[in-house]
């Protein structure tokens, strides 16, 4: 019994799945070309279910991005601004405190 309560420490304490939370990640988008381009990316993005927040700065080339990570993952993310003709890739993954 206390090896199955010391398992499922371990479980919870390493896997992020065990705590669904907000996730925000910082995507590089490098081929967003003009001040229209944020607009494309964020609706693409905006459409992934679990996204709660997006953040396009052109300036930056890059998408910040607030996820529930039960139900969707990077890569759906990166698939998504790619069907709208983006290629973006993970730049930096934390809490919101550290993407400022
Ligand atoms: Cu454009």
């Amino acid at each position: 019994m206390k090896k199955l309560i010391l398992a499922s420490i371990l479980v919870f304490a390493f896997t992020d799945a065990a705590f669904a939370a907000v996730r925000t990640v910082t995507l590089s988008v490098p081929g967003m070309y003009c001040a229209v381009c944020p607009i494309t990316v964020k609706k693409a993005l905006e459409k992934v279910p679990g996204v709660s927040k997006v953040n396009v700065s052109y300036e930056k080339k890059e998408a910040v991005v607030s996820f529930d990570d039960a139900k969707t993952t990077i890569k759906a993310l990166e698939d998504a601004t790619f069907e709208a003709g983006y290629e973006s890739s993970l730049k930096a993954t934390g809490k919101e405190d550290s993407a400022k």
